[in-house]
Order: C-alpha cells, then sequence, then structure tokens
C-alpha cells in the first residue's frame, strides 16, 4: 500500500503552498493524503488532487496511520505536537525553529545533505528557516565544489516571512502611501499611515512601505536578531561545518514574496566565476540569471511563484582572495518553506 502523507496546519499561509505543490505534481507517491488543523479550521474542505477533502483537528488519534506529517505550523504548536505525530508511527518533517539546532534531529535541504533524512532517532527531521534555504541549494553546490569556508551575507526579506499579517500590513501601507507625496521628509511615511487609520501595532518594527527595515525576528544577546543567528547556525549544520564563520544581516523590505541574499562567499580552494557558473550548471534547481550587460538579474517579482533558487550577479570580489560575490531569489514559500518540506517528504516516502 501507498504511504500515508499528512498536512498539519494546511489552512496556513505555508500549508495552503503546500496543498498547491501536491496539487501540481505529476505524480505523488501518496496512498492517502490528510489534512490536520487546529480546531478553528477544522471541518472546512479544500480540494487536493481532484478530492474534496475533509480538514480534521489536531489530536493524537489524527496520527494513526501516517507515515509522514508535514508540519507548517508556529514553534510551540510543533515542539508540543511533533512528538505526539512520531510517538504515533509518523516520521515528521518540521518546517518550525522548534528542534533544527537538536542534535538528534537533522536538518536537511535535499541538494546538500539528502543522506541525513535517514539519521533521525527521534522520528523528526528539521526544515530550514527560510532565508538560510533561499541561498542553500546554490551555497551548497558552490561548498561540495570549493569548500567554504566563511561567509558574510545580507537579506532583503520579503513581507510574507512575517506571515499573512506581514503580507496584509504590507498590502494597508502601501495602499496608504499610494499617489501621496511622501517618504520625502523624516516621519512622512508615519504620518501617511496614521492618517490612514493604521494601527500604530505593526509585524514590523517600522513602515515597510516606501522603506527598508532592518530587523527580523526577536531580539538576541549583544543586539542580534534572532534570524541573523538562524542563518549562522543553521547554515554550519546543513552545511556540516560547525566552525564556519558566518556574519548576518537580515533586512526587510516591501516585498510581498521571495527572500533575496547578498551573498559574499569564501572558499578553501581556488574559485573563478566560470567555474562557478558551471557547478550552478549542473545544479538542476538553480537557475542562472546573469547577464548584467542585458540587464539580467534574477529580482523577487520575477522569479516569485517559482521552485528555483535564482542566482546572478556573480563577480569574482577584488580584495578578497577565493571569494564570490552573488545575488540570490527564492520563493521564501515555495522553497523557503513548503517546497522543501515537501521535497524531504517525499525522500522519506521514496527511499
Ligand atoms: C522571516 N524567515 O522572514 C522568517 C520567517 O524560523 O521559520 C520564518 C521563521 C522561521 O521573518
Amino acid at each position: 500500500t501507498r504511504p500515508t502523507i499528512a498536512v498539519v496546519g494546511a489552512t496556513g499561509a505555508v500549508g495552503t503552498v503546500m496543498i498547491d505543490i501536491l496539487n501540481s505534481r505529476e505524480t505523488v507517491p501518496w496512498g492517502e493524503i490528510r489534512l490536520i488543523a487546529s480546531a478553528r479550521s477544522a471541518g472546512k474542505r479544500m480540494t487536493v488532487r481532484g478530492t474534496e477533502l475533509t480538514v480534521v483537528e489536531l489530536t493524537p488519534e489524527a496520527f494513526d496511520g501516517v507515515d509522514v506529517a508535514c508540519f507548517d505550523v508556529p514553534d510551540e504548536v510543533s515542539a508540543e505536537w511533533a512528538p505526539v505525530a512520531a510517538a504515533r508511527g509518523a516520521v515528521v518533517v518540521d518546517n518550525s525553529g522548534a528542534f533544527r539546532l537538536d542534535p538528534e534531529v537533522p536538518l536537511v535541504v535535499p541538494e546538500v545533505n539528502a543522506e541525513q533524512v535517514h539519521r533521525r532517532p527521534k522520528g523528526i527531521i528539521a526544515n530550514p528557516n527560510c532565508t538560510t534555504l533561499s541561498m542553500m541549494a546554490a551555497l551548497g553546490a558552490l561548498h561540495h565544489e570549493f569548500g567554504l569556508t566563511e561567509l558574510v551575507v545580507a537579506s532583503y526579506q520579503a513581507a510574507s516571512g512575517a506571515g499573512q499579517a506581514g503580507v496584509d500590513r504590507l498590502h494597508a501601507e502601501v495602499a496608504a502611501v499610494a499617489g501621496k507625496d511622501v517618504g520625502s521628509r523624516a516621519g512622512d511615511v508615519a504620518e501617511a499611515l496614521a492618517a490612514a487609520g493604521l494601527p500604530a501595532e505593526s509585524p514590523f518594527p517600522a513602515p515597510l512601505a516606501l522603506n527598508v527595515v532592518p530587523w527580523a525576528g526577536s531580539l538576541k544577546e549583544d543586539g542580534w536578531a534572532s534570524e541573523e543567528l538562524k542563518v549562522r547556525n543553521e547554515s554550519r549544520k546543513i552545511l556540516g561545518i560547525p566552525g564556519l564563520k558566518v556574519s548576518a544581516t537580515c533586512v526587510r523590505v516591501p516585498v510581498v514574496t521571495t527572500h533575496s541574499l547578498a551573498v559574499h562567499a569564501t572558499f578553501g580552494r581556488q574559485v573563478t566565476v566560470a567555474a562557478a557558473r558551471e557547478v550552478f550548471a549542473r545544479q538542476e534547481s538553480v537557475v542562472l540569471r546573469d547577464d548584467p550587460e542585458r540587464g539580467v538579474f534574477p529580482t523577487p517579482a520575477e522569479v516569485v511563484g517559482g521552485d528555483p533558487t535564482y542566482v546572478g550577479r556573480i563577480r569574482q570580489a577584488l580584495d578578497f582572495p577565493n571569494t564570490l560575490d552573488f545575488f540570490v531569489c527564492g520563493d521564501n514559500l515555495r522553497k523557503g518553506a513548503a517546497l522543501n518540506t515537501y521535497e524531504i517528504a517525499e525522500k522519506v516516502a521514496t527511499s
């Protein structure tokens, strides 16, 4: 019999993309597809691969007979329920931050460390943070060839990384400033938002419309944002380089979906732009958009909704040996979240 997959958090922002992915695959290895969500969403009907399914409530019994359970829920929900699902016999693929740094939980990007799906003593496999993931297919391929030693990145993160509330806020802010002569003096944008009746409370600590906000996540020690530490810790674990030197600055930009990163990566072996291009050309999930003479480079608006990681602006750093600078874009809800989770689930089911 074919395995059963459950999507936990099926009605949320990432869960909905997971269902899109299930619907758009030509073939899937699954027999039953089960949709699970909180009591609030239970009973809702959703069509998956031509069949109307009823969302069932998150209870221990909901996992009976489930082979692979993909969790697209907040950290605290995963922390409580992933072990329950695992105890009932399901392999959990968890998209939250609850287990990513647990040494007994592999943190998997199939292009980089697919073999680790089998090393899962807790029955849980973690899916990385969307900012880390958006560059990992590209970076992993380069690391494999040239041996990464240092990584400096700045992110340009989309509002949907902060969930539906982030998207709603950005849309409301854009509507509030549209067609008005704002943004040319201090306080201008904030005044326009207040004048339009937007609440001061926002998922972002400053106006996002006509602005950039150098902050993502919560405050950690010494002024670091949680998102910046996730990039550091998760990159080290995925690439298997515990001492990798990493420095990240995470910035929110007024883009709805698709995270971008400016990457400055130093390698142990000699690297050239031509050699990097060859490596990227061999990596199926990386698409090169790199012809600046013709204005060709990746932008979030161009690549949103797609599965690959898009790479461009590849340059040899002028003053740093064995170092490349490049720009990557990846849909934070697809490869950054639902797609990578789904790819892990398929790997578990088919290997
Ligand atoms: C953001 N990357 O863009 C975050 C959201 O660890 O899964 C995802 C947080 C996480 O705000």
